[in-house]
């Protein structure tokens, strides 16, 4: 069954806008990408110590089911090469799942809505973007509304002319 999964890009390693990008490029290959949200440059947030980043949201209409749709992830993410060195740290490409249709998963491996998606400006601006509309499974609030209730802080700018 299809299913709309939107995700979240950053990058602060490299090229960073080449990075969004081959991995928007690369999406294509696990559904069909209908919607890629502006670049924004971020602060960093939970790692401080780090170069800003370009994040973007996107949305994929995939008939994968969750963990494979993960797995997919996880090797562009490799193929792009990502290396896990500092949690939370630099890297040249990560995607993360926000939201999956209406599921809600909770695995060792997975969590989805992911679990900070709410708190987080560098996700919730690109993504009210695209779909101000989504709703989240658990808390009952659309994206408009998370983001419009996230305190103070947080630089989130978006690049001019990114898309
Ligand atoms: N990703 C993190 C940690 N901190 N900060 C910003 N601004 N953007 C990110 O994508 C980001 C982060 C862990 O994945
Ligand atoms: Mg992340
Ligand atoms: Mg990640």
């Amino acid at each position: 069954m299809r299913k709309i999964t939107y995700l979240s890009l950053g990058s602060n390693v490299g090229d960073r806008r080449a990075n969004l990008q081959q991995a928007i490029e690369r999406l294509s290959e696990l559904g069909e990408v209908t919607a890629v949200s502006s670049y924004y440059e971020t602060e960093p947030v939970d790692f401080l110590a780090q170069p800003w980043f370009l994040n973007c949201a996107v949305a994929v209409a995939t008939d994968k089911m969750p963990r494979q749709f993960l797995a997919a992830l996880q090797r562009i993410e490799r193929e792009m090469g990502r290396k896990r060195i500092q949690p939370k740290g630099p890297r040249a490409i990560d995607l993360d799942i926000l939201l999956f249709g209406s599921s809600v998963v909770e695995t060792a491996q997975l969590t989805i809505p992911h679990p900070a998606l709410h708190e987080r400006r560098f996700v919730l601006v690109p993504l009210a973007e695209i779909a101000p509309d989504a709703r989240h499974p658990v808390f009952k609030r659309t994206v408009r509304e998370l983001r419009d209730a996230l305190p103070p802080g947080q630089q989130v700018r978006k690049v001019a002319g990114s898309r």
